[in-house]
């Protein structure tokens, strides 16, 4: 899978927002989680619709999409939505871009069946973002859509109602703690303009509290309340919100509210959890191309592959994409965003069985793809979704003891043999895919799930190849990731995260280490641990995070039996690699 790696991570966002972002993304263990006072019988009805949801959209449209990323004839760096704040524009001159935004194309019915076709079952759309202005009618401000712009109407009103009408479940994103246009509001996220001078609880009384009064008053019956940036809040100011919510007592919030709240979910942004949070809801949120708000000149779209398989190795780690549309002035969703959402929805038209309502996959890895399952009474459905397609014919199951009831392709209905093997369960599958993105193969097994850990082994001349697919990562940063179709270990830019392998070794004795790996870094220092044999060894760049090279890291040593070799950053030196495989060669 084509992932945008750290490469990309210094040109994406201002760095405030990464640091944001990071504070957001797992929350930490003092955090209140869920509704104080809830049972998990109460919570689990309330999270029912988004437990099997899985696909959101969300939606980043305000003012911003005005300049769309250029001020005074200049590209203005990082996300469209932050020009404001980046090119340090005054607010009162900020605030003439609304004159401008006049969305006569808007067609909010079109939106929902657009997310709709795209098998998206919600949609969360920023009421009012970090410059401060309102996309609806608020009474605590002129600076709203019904004021300030020549449209002149609420645009969340029509939108929450083609959301009821075609069935789709609606929500809202609210910054309710970084507001660059009202006194006291840009204490958190910088300031620039006397305009801005004031207090932030004066900010808050006068304008968070009753715009989100507002929103959860007017707009119906809401699914999600979708904070962010919550720097600066105190568990006071974050208390006060919090009363507001029990307006809508069934919605969902996120972890970005502050003062010590947890919320209901964990906000990973822009990159996929390696084994998602274990134990805690979580919604990955991503841009189709580089930004949030529409930028005139972002090109750089994700492929239709790599936002499916994003889907697939969300809910197959148990959680769920919110995708990102970001609108012009005009109204319209930009043409690559939409042709990828249809595309995607034909995939889910035919396979959207394998995304909804299914629980996380009962395998560590698949080298061929991801896996994802229902339970049931008697036993389990796993959907295999199948990324790289055996060239033999053979699927393997790796380490599969059920009894296997049937198996099927999805789209076709196709009924497939299957095998009991030492090596698990093989299904013999048709010479060529259904989907090049992703064929679902279906499986039913009978009763409870048996998967014995399969071990990689030598090859016949005693060489083992530890992959990235077949490591075992500890941390919270480091991720498997693809890049030009081969897998990598990447994101790791925590120093505390390694990776390790349990490997079978039936021909000991002394062998060659190598690894493949790519940094851009001058050099990166990091240490080979086997038993207490341990190998420090430092590699210079390779000239970039694409460019795969194989280094020499030494000799180690294997007994015969059950070994583990692990990688790990040494605090002195390290810098974040790339890593394809480490290869263990005889050494006679
Ligand atoms: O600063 C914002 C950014 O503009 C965007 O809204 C994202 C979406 O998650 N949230 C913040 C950064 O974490």
């Amino acid at each position: 899978m084509e992932r945008h790696g750290l490469k990309r991570a210094g040109r994406i966002v201002a760095a405030v927002t990464v640091l944001f972002a990071g504070l957001c993304d797992v929350g930490n263990s003092q955090e209140i989680i869920g509704r104080p006072g809830e049972t998990p019988e109460q919570r689990d009805a309330r999270m029912k619709w988004w437990h099997e949801a899985r696909f959101g959209m969300f939606i980043h449209w305000g003012v911003y999409s005005v300049p769309a990323g250029v001020y005074h004839d200049k590209e203005i760096g990082g996300i469209g939505e932050w020009i404001m704040h980046n090119a340090r524009i005054p607010v009162a001159e900020y605030k003439q871009f609304a004159k401008q935004f006049n969305p006569v194309r808007y067609d909010p019915d079109a939106w929902v069946r657009l997310a709709k076709e795209a098998g998206m079952k919600y949609i969360v759309i920023t009421s009012k973002h970090h410059d401060g202005f309102a996309l609806f009618d608020s009474k605590a401000t002129d600076w709203d859509v019904v004021d300030a712009t020549p449209y002149g109407k609420d645009l969340l009103k029509p939108l929450a109602e083609a959301c009821a009408k075609h069935g789709l479940v609606f929500g809202f994103y609210y910054s309710q703690a970084q507001d660059w246009s009202h006194p006291g509001g840009a204490a958190a996220g910088g300031h620039w303009d006397p305009a801005q001078d004031g207090s932030m609880d004066e900010y808050i009384a006068k304008i968070a509290v009753p715009q989100v009064n507002e929103i959860l008053s007017n707009y119906g019956k809401l699914g999600v309340l979708w904070w962010d940036t919550p720097v600066d809040m105190s568990k006071e100011r974050a208390e006060v919100l919090l009363s507001l919510v029990h307006l809508q007592p069934h919605i969902i919030t996120n972890n970005r509210r502050g003062g010590g709240y947890g919320g209901d979910l964990s906000t990973p942004e822009q990159h996929i959890p390696a084994t998602g949070t274990p134990g805690r809801d979580w919604e990955t949120c991503m841009t189709m191309n580089d930004t949030w708000g529409f930028k005139s000149y972002d090109h750089n779209w994700k492929s239709t592959e790599t936002l499916l398989r994003n889907l697939v190795d969300i809910a197959s780690k148990g959680g769920n994409y919110l995708l990102n549309v970001g609108p012009t002035p005009l109204g319209e969703i930009p043409e690559p965003s939409i042709e990828r959402l249809k595309e995607i929805g034909k995939w889910m038209k035919v396979n959207g069985e394998s995304i909804y309502a299914t629980t996380a996959s009962p395998f560590s890895r698949l080298a061929w793809g991801r896996c994802t399952k229902k339970l049931n009474d008697s036993g389990a459905t796993l959907y295999l979704h199948v990324f790289d397609w055996p060239e033999d014919g053979k699927l393997v199951v790796p380490g599969l003891r059920n009894e296997v009831r049937s198996a099927w392709l999805l789209a076709t209905d196709k009924t497939l043999k299957t095998t009991a093997t030492e090596q698990g369960v093989v299904i013999d599958v048709p010479a060529e895919p259904l989907d090049p993105i992703d064929t679902v193969v279906v499986l039913e097994v009978k009763g409870k799930l048996d998967i014995e850990k399969v071990l990689p082994g030598q090859a016949a001349d005693g060489t083992l190849t530890l992959t990235a697919d077949s490591a075992e990562i500890r941390g919270s940063q480091a991720q498997v990731e693809s890049i030009g179709g081969e897998s990598n270990i990447g994101w790791w830019t925590n120093a505390g995260d390694s990776v390790a392998w349990s490997f079978k070794v039936d021909k000991p004795g002394r062998f060659h280490v190598t690894a493949v790996v790519a940094t851009p870094a001058q050099s990166s220092r990091f240490e080979i641990a086997v038993g207490d044999q341990k190998l420090a060894v430092e590699v210079s760049s390779t000239g970039g995070y694409q460019s795969f090279k194989t280094v020499e890291l030494g000799k180690i040593e294997l007994k015969r039996g059950v070994c583990e070799l692990s990688v790990r950053p040494l605090r002195d030196g390290w810098q974040p690699i790339n890593l394809r495989s480490v290869v263990l060669k005889p050494a006679n």
